[in-house]
């Protein structure tokens, strides 16, 4: 039987799948895209892979204990039991009508933080959002992992609706290469990032438009531990920094403008408040709290910190106030303890060039992090599917889940208040993978014994998956009718059911309709409506908004017989602040002083030792081992620094088993890069198996010796399936969050701070444990291969 093409859309891109006999054999991409993304190819064996849930299966101990906090949950010799849909559905009913009716709605842990998969109709955590907000309701999360830092300082420092901007309406690459003269990116611009967007992108356009960009003459200069963090194919220079010093280099470069003259006094005196304040700061006048003597944070102190030579950091301050600069801050670099830092500090810094609302130029942060970024358009609006009301006000900062489950009632300090965490009964995830995603997962382990019940709806057996009493078999994305389009894109795509669902596996809106049926509120639920209604009616409702506008689209058949049209888009050639600058009586920004706070009143009477009133240079756990005056006690016996940055082979955990991914894995396991300086310290060579040793516990990885890292620095990138089967080590198999710490930012934004984590490399003794991460947990009868 001949293949036949069906056009799909994730994340990671929008391209076709080649089907035979019900089944995904291979991959094309779209003969439009530009650039398309290699990741695709993850998508055949994850597919049919024999971690598919196939069937609804619940915990045994679960099943014969009934509810209540369990210590063994997650552990690798736990045990399942398939059973039928009926009794399944009648199970997770019964134990929600319980929780509610016992403990209130706010018992009720709904974050469900992640990814799951694109399309605009069936987002998991969307679907599960509108479902709970039917049955009362739940303790939702705030912020996220990529940049929990700035959502919570930005609207502090320049007022709400320009924090928003900064994210969603930035200047385009086009304009950049019109404009710019000098990025100086902070983090690096990674091509490998740009292909996935939250949502999926109709063709991926950020590469081509950076190469475009550095062709015609812009500068690149990428601030970062890796060599290979700017893509080849931009020219660029590289400055090489420790990990998590950035703020060290920008407080200097910020010495250098001010001690040189070469501050613009005119713009800081306009448009800011504290720039005073913060220049006492810079040339030691004055200490982080205002008090006399503190230390002159020169070039010289800064080589000290980071490891730049000062004299480099003379030359780029000069040259950044010689050229329209924009100074880009890539999100990972607030990924890390006191991440506020280096945003606060990246901005005074573009203040101090005093650019900030020039075209070209300024402040921005997510250039190099996500595909939409710089894509030069907003659509004017999208599809989507209502999510209704969450009558529960309860919400934590979303990286504080562990703190949350292990203790309840507990205080804590988020964002100039003092909250208390909720008692938890029961959570609900459906469409992320925590135990790829949070930090120190032997403590997440822990905390996910505190609950009664954990319900995960998974299209694969995942570490989370295999956390839970209840785990309910989702259909992908290929398994059911769709559409799909991103902010910052141009088209919509119909992505029409490809194979027939795996197993048993349901799509989830399906699964919700009949527990609302159990729980009496189907009819709120659906509104009497099917997923392909809604899709009609989500389509039709968008369709409406733009005949408003006097803007035109095909009804939706038209649309869906197309599979694919333009969306109205707004051309994106607004500067960041642009009418700011203009006019900031007119325009003030929404911040007590209304203008861009270099020292924030506000943030200075919260008290924070960990985040105090301007940008200062704190020493988180990676800055250690620098011998600069301000040296962290740590570091002795774990003398290296991890990055845990991006995955290039997928997107997070996400298809992990596929072709792609796989290929770039060691004897299996997930590739570590190593300096071959520190590799010959350690006694490790290319292709050994490694034991990396953190704060929080211990992993195995495979070598890869590379240059390309700055000694001192080594990378293993997130997303490798946690596996804890193995005897002597916290994960056998190579995820970084079994050895990363679970702290926050600071008191302030309690960010996630996963990017860096300190680590002792050595060889590993012995034979090595299999990896079982692939494996699917006993009683659990695999279907595929
Ligand atoms: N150490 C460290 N940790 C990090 C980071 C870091 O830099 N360093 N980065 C962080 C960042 S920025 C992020 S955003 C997080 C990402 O963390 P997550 O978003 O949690 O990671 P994913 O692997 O994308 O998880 C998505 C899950 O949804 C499942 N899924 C896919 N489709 C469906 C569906 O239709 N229905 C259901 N129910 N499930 C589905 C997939 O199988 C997968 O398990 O990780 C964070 N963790
Ligand atoms: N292929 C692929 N693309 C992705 C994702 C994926 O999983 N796979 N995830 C997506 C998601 S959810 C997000 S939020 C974005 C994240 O986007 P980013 O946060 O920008 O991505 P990272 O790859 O984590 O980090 C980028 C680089 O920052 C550098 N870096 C780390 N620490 C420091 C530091 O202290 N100082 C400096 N100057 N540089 C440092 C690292 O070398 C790293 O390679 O990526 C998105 N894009
Ligand atoms: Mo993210």
């Amino acid at each position: 039987m001949a293949a036949t093409l069906h056009p799909t859309s994730a994340h990671w891109g929008s391209y076709r799948v080649e089907v035979e006999n019900d089944r995904v054999v291979g991959v094309r991409p779209d003969p439009e895209d530009p650039a398309p993304a290699p990741v695709m190819g993850n998508t055949p064996r994850a597919q049919h892979h024999r971690t598919r849930v196939a069937r609804p299966a619940v915990r045994r101990r679960w099943l014969e204990h009934g509810p209540g906090p369990d210590q063994l949950r997650g552990d690798p010799g736990d045990s399942y039991v398939e059973v039928e849909w009926s009794t399944v559905l009648d199970l997770l009913a019964g134990e929600l009508d319980r929780v509610r009716t016992e403990h209130g709605n706010t018992a009720i842990y709904g974050g469900s933080y992640g990814w799951g998969s694109a399309g605009r109709i069936h987002h998991a955590q969307s679907q599960l959002h509108r479902f709970l907000n039917t049955i009362g309701g739940y303790t939702r999360s705030r912020t996220t992992y990529s940049h929990g830092a700035l959502e919570v300082l930005f609207p502090r420092i320049i007022g709400t609706p320009a924090a928003n901007r900064l994210l969603s309406r930035v200047p385009s690459w086009e304009r950049i290469r019109e404009h710019t003269e000098l990025l100086v990116s902070f983090g690096g611009l990674r091509v490998s990032n740009t292909w996935t967007t939250s949502g999926g992108r109709a063709a991926q356009t950020a590469g081509p438009a950076m190469r475009a960009a550095s062709d015609s003459g812009v500068e690149f200069v990428s601030v970062s531990p890796l060599r290979d963090d700017t893509a080849a194919e931009v020219e660029s220079a590289w400055v090489s920094l420790r990990p998590g010093t950035d703020t060290a280099v920008m407080l200097a470069l910020m010495h250098v403008l001010f001690s040189e003259g070469l501050a613009d006094t005119a713009f800081l005196d306009r448009y800011t408040v504290g720039a005073d304040r913060l220049r006492a700061y810079v040339t030691g006048v004055r200490d982080e709290r205002g008090g006399p003597g503190g230390v002159e944070r020169s070039p010289e102190w800064a080589e000290r910190v980071s490891g730049v030579p000062a004299a480099d950091l003379r030359a780029l301050a000069r040259r950044m106030a010689e050229k329209r600069t924009l100074v880009n801050v890539g999100w990972s670099v607030q990924r890390a303890r006191y991440g506020e830092q280096p945003l606060w500090a990246g901005l005074a810094l573009a203040c101090c060039l005093g650019q900030v609302g020039l075209p070209g130029a300024g402040f921005a942060s997510g250039y190099g992090s996500m595909g939409n970024y710089g894509g030069g358009a907003t659509p004017l609006g999208l599809p989507r599917m209502p999510q209704g009301n969450n009558p529960v006000d309860s919400f934590i900062p979303v990286a504080k889940v562990s703190d949350m489950l292990l203790h309840p009632g507990q205080p804590y300090d988020y964002d100039g208040e003092r909250r208390s965490y909720p008692d938890i009964r029961l959570v609900y995830w459906a469409g992320g993978n925590p135990f790829h995603h949070h930090q120190d997962l032997a403590r997440l382990t822990r905390a996910f014994g505190r609950p009664d019940t954990v319900v995960v709806h998974e299209t694969h057996w995942t570490a989370t998956a295999r956390h839970a009493d209840i785990v309910i078999p989702a259909t992908t994305a290929l398994e059911r009718d769709d559409m799909a389009a991103s902010h910052g894109d141009l088209a919509l795509r119909a992505m029409p059911r490809a194979v027939s669902p795996h197993g048993l596996a349901r799509d989830e809106y399906d699964t919700y309709t009949d527990l609302a049926e159990r729980l009496g509120v189907r009819e709120e639920f659906t509104e009497g409506r099917s997923s392909r209604d809604w899709m009609r009616v989500a389509y039709e409702r968008w369709r409406a908004l733009l005949a408003r506008r006097d803007l035109e689209v095909p009804g939706f058949d038209g649309f869906w017989e197309r599979g694919r049209i333009e969306m109205p888009a707004r051309v994106e050639d607004e500067t960041h602040l642009g009418e700011f600058r203009r006019d900031p009586e007119a325009n003030a920004l929404r911040t007590p002083s209304g203008r861009i706070e270099l020292y924030s009143e506000t943030i200075a009477s919260f008290g924070y030792e960990d985040c105090p009133g301007h940008p200062v240079w704190l020493a988180g756990p990676a800055a250690a081992g620098g011998d600069g005056a301000d040296r962290a006690p740590d570091g002795g016996d774990r003398p290296l620094v991890l990055i845990a940055n991006q995955p290039s082979g997928r997107l997070h955990s996400q298809q992990d088993m596929g072709g792609y991914s796989t290929s770039q894995k060691v004897g299996g396991r997930a590739p570590l890069r190593m300096h071959p300086r520190d590799a010959e310290a350690a006694g490790v060579a290319a292709g050994d198996v490694v034991r990396v040793q953190g704060p929080s516990g211990s992993c195995l990885a495979g070598l890869v010796v590379s240059d390309a890292l700055r000694p001192g620095v080594v990378q293993l990138s997130t997303g490798a399936w946690y596996d804890p089967s193995g005897a002597d080590v916290t994960c056998a198999h190579g995820n970084p969050n079994a050895l990363a710490e679970d702290v926050g930012t600071s008191s302030l934004a309690q960010g996630c701070t996963g990017q860096l984590v300190r680590v002792r490399v050595e060889p590993h003794e012995g034979a090595p444990p299999r990896v079982r991460a692939f494996e699917p947990p006993e009683g659990v009868r695999p279907l595929g291969d």
